[in-house]
């Protein structure tokens, strides 16, 4: 399989930006999609299928970014397919309970047994406000911590010093979020237990919650260090606040019980969306039973959504899951040597053309820095060279393989990547660090 090297032809999709700027603000619903930290010009995508995305000029991609996270079985997975389509023909939705609700409910606490009651809803971002609004009432207490580089979704109070396209637009928040709403979030550095110690000593009796993403992907790919989940779950036991797993993106990717599995965590909730809905909109939030009683109808917690366990997201989400429930041997042993070959191999392409480059990866889920040095958390993260990124970036997009627009986003492997998509993209790293 050859590496293309002339620059694909796209006037179709100029065609349809130049429409969408008619009628989205920059053109899009979601800013990342923009590709402005990487010079513009998106291609959009007519289909999909496997690993491989098709452009509405029918220029085809390696996909690296996977949906940002639910297509770990590949596009139009045909058991997800069947699902969704067996649904749709007995209405899209209803506004009331079904059987699918509990049977993805039964497999995910199946995955998760920290989880004794959930709540389905239709994105991260409502699983994480969920979640926060709730910590507040199981505790009484006001104040929330987040880390830096991380990304909760654009809740107002989690958009201090997020993550993701946040981080990649430099913003430290976002302009609508009063003060006083920001003043309720503590954004500390990521790895760091004694900021969080100090955070306790200067706020005793306050904080509510510590949500965390355990592996962080909204900063690029940022791993724990040793002992950290476990010196966080003992910080906050000691001082009475709950700790929140925000799985949205690491949820049956790291592991089927995500990086509470992998990592051995004991959160009080846990957050979940992306591969929970097999790529139709649902996200959760779950934990223990004494604080999810606290919900409406039951408690005094209010919380709702009119397409909260659709049946045709129920649908996807029961094939994704069940599927890698009943495959998890082949599954993610696959997913795992597939993403070493992938990342190393980009890895030693970059050290054969002199490119300075730390690759950080977990699983199936990782990130090329441009920089020498470590990265352990979003400043050591943010001294990357993203104009290097940027240029990599375009270079592989011309090449076949399209990687998530941004240094401070991760890649993803899916299931359908095999050897051809390995030895494509080592090809076109290859060639891109020599254009460099
Ligand atoms: P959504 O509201 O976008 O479904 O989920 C928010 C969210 C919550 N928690 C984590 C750990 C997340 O990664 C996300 C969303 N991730 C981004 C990608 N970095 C979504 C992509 C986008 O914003 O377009």
């Amino acid at each position: 399989m050859t590496t293309p090297t002339a620059v694909p032809v796209r006037t179709r999709s100029q065609a349809l930006q130049e429409r969408a700027e008619r009628v989205f603000p920059g053109g899009v619903n979601s800013p990342v999609r923009a590709f402005r930290a990487v010079g513009g010009g998106a291609p959009f995508v007519e289909s999909a299928e496997g690993a491989w995305l098709t452009d509405a000029d029918g220029n085809r991609y390696i996909d690296y970014f996977g949906s940002w996270g639910p297509m770990i079985l590949g596009h139009a997975f045909p058991p997800v397919v069947e699902a969704i389509e067996r649904a749709a023909r007995k209405s899209a939705s209803f506004g009331a309970s079904t059987a699918a609700e509990g049977d993805l409910a039964e497999r995910v606490m199946a995955c998760y047994p920290a989880i004794e009651r959930l709540r389905f809803v239709s994105s991260g971002t409502e699983a994480t406000m969920s979640a926060i609004r709730l910590a507040r009432a199981a505790t009484g207490r006001d104040v929330i911590v987040k880390f830096e580089g991380c990304y909760h979704g654009h809740a107002d109070g989690l958009l201090v010093k997020a993550g993701s396209g946040v981080a990649t637009f430099g913003i430290p928040g976002s302009a609508g979020v009063p003060e006083v709403v920001a003043k309720l979030t503590l954004a500390l550095p990521y790895n760091d237990l004694g900021a969080v110690k100090a955070a306790f000593a200067a706020h005793t009796g306050e904080i509510a919650a510590v949500i965390l993403e355990p592996v962080v992907g909204n900063a690029g790919c940022i791993l724990p260090a040793d002992g950290y989940l476990e010196g966080l779950r003992e910080i906050t036991r000691r001082e009475g606040a709950l700790l929140i797993a925000d799985e949205v993106m690491t949820g049956f990717r790291l592991a089927l019980g995500g990086a509470v599995e992998r990592y051995k965590m004991a959160p009080d909730l846990i957050t979940l969306g992306k591969i929970v809905g097999g790529g139709l909109p649902v996200g959760a939030f779950g934990g223990k039973r004494e604080i999810m009683d606290l919900l409406a109808p039951l408690g005094p917690v209010y919380q709702a959504g009119t397409l909260s366990g659709n049946p045709l997201a129920m649908a996807a989400g029961i094939a994704t899951v069940g599927y890698l429930q009943g495959h998890a041997g082949e599954v993610y042993p696959r997913l795992e040597a597939t993403a070493k070959a992938v990342f190393d191999g980009v890895a030693a392409e970059a050290a054969k053309a002199g490119v300075e480059l730390t690759t950080n990866r977990v699983g199936s889920m990782g990130t090329w820095f441009f920089t020498a040095d470590a990265v352990t958390d979003y400043d050591e993260a943010a001294k990357s060279d993203t104009a290097a990124f940027g240029r990599f970036h375009r270079a592989m997009l011309d090449a076949g393989v399209w990687l998530p627009p941004s240094q401070f986003e991760a890649a993803f492997v899916s299931a359908a990547h095999g050897d051809a998509e390995i030895a494509r993209t080592v090809d076109a790293a290859r060639i891109a660090f020599r254009s460099l």
